[in-house]
């Protein structure tokens, strides 16, 4: 029997919960809890229906992550292992040297990244700090890889000397739907985030904004976040959609997991509402089986964090994801 869902688009809807950035936001919290709602079945088919208008359905893009600075980070979000306000076992570290991370460059491209993404535990960098990454960002693609870094808060000016420096792409996520952030952070405000992302957005560099699932967010407040990245003037070019790992010594360490369909559900909304951004399915693969990484990527991922290491915790190890790609017929994608 045919669904009696009648599918739209791009909603206009007046906000009437005070979370949309915009004054005709294009997806309310409702419409998004309304897809999350959905049969699963119906669910997935409109996420491949978006995802085939719009994508190459087998390929996926691969990005490599390196912690280019570890440890001692003065925020205390409540996921982070690199947090100093917790004892989590990660030792701090002094910025990498350069020649370090080209060796690091080198072997991603060599196993078949295409992007390479840099990331510091800072709060805020300071301008020095800015110039040493800057540098780093146009070694590394004068390699030939796609460069993105995530340093935390920037200022317009240092937006605009990683765009001199040839950066494509800024990590900086939202992690969560406003009205839940100050129960995960309480050393900087949402309103930070989305000034760094207005930075970015104004120098020029693409957006890699997503956030994290698991970190015991209601369901509106998942779909807070999705309309928050959704209603974006722009949306974010690349969506990360994090699993919380749970690493001993943080606040969030005995969090309950999400049930796997769920986090599936969260890839499918991200890929409807947002139908032309790269959506990736980032942290918490290691803990992942196969057959929900495969409902991803059958949800609209196509991308992931390709590499035995996040920035600190455990990725699957490259056989692993070679086997998988092949299993499902999956290709890496060339931009
Ligand atoms: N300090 C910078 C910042 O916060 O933007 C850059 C590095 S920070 C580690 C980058 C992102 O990693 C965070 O925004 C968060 O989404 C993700 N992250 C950190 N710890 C995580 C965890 N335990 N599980 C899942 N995602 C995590
Ligand atoms: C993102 O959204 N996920 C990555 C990347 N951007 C920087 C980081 C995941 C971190 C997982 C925990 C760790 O290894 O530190
Ligand atoms: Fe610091 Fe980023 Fe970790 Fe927060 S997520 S504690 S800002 S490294």
């Amino acid at each position: 029997m045919e669904s009696q869902i009648t599918w739209v688009e791009k909603p206009t809807a007046t906000c009437t919960t005070g979370q949309c950035n915009n004054a005709t936001q294009r997806w309310s919290v409702a419409d998004i809890e309304a897809l999350f709602a959905l049969p699963f079945n119906d669910l997935m088919f409109k996420a491949q229906q978006v995802h085939r208008a719009h994508h190459d359905a087998n390929a996926v893009q691969l990005s490599t992550l390196l912690s280019i600075k570890t440890g001692g980070c003065p925020e205390d979000c409540a996921y982070c292992p690199q947090s100093a306000k917790y004892d989590t076992g990660v030792d701090t570290e002094k910025l990498m040297p350069l020649d370090e991370v080209l060796k690091a460059a080198q072997a991603a491209k060599d196993k078949g990244a295409t992007r390479f993404c840099m990331g510091a535990a800072w709060r805020s960098p300071k301008d020095h700090q800015v110039d040493a990454v800057g540098e780093m960002v146009s070694a590394v693609k004068a390699m030939g890889l796609e460069t993105c870094v995530t340093l935390g808060m920037l200022k317009d000016h240092q937006a605009k000397a990683l765009q001199q420096a040839g950066l494509d792409y800024y990590n900086h996520n939202l992690d969560t739907s406003p009205d839940f952030y100050g129960d995960i952070i309480s050393t900087r405000t949402y309103q930070d985030r989305l000034d760094t992302l207005e930075h970015v957005r104004e120098a020029g560099i693409k957006v890699c904004c997503g956030g994290i699932v698991g970190l015991g967010e209601n369901l509106q407040q998942r779909a807070g976040l999705i309309a928050q990245l959704a209603n974006m003037d722009e949306p974010p070019e690349s969506v990360p959609i994090n699993n919380l790992v749970k690493v001993e010594g943080t606040p969030l360490a005995a969090n309950e997991d999400i049930d796997p369909l769920d986090f599936v559900r969260t890839i499918a909304v991200a890929r409807i509402t947002m139908p032309k951004s790269f959506v990736r399915l980032s942290a918490g693969r290691e803990q992942m089986s196969e057959s929900t990484q495969a409902l991803c990527f059958l949800a609209g991922a196509n991308s992931i964090f390709y590499g035995e290491k996040l920035l600190v915790t455990d990725n699957p190890e490259l056989d692993r994801d070679t086997r998988l790609f092949e299993k499902l017929g999956l290709k890496r994608f060339e931009s």
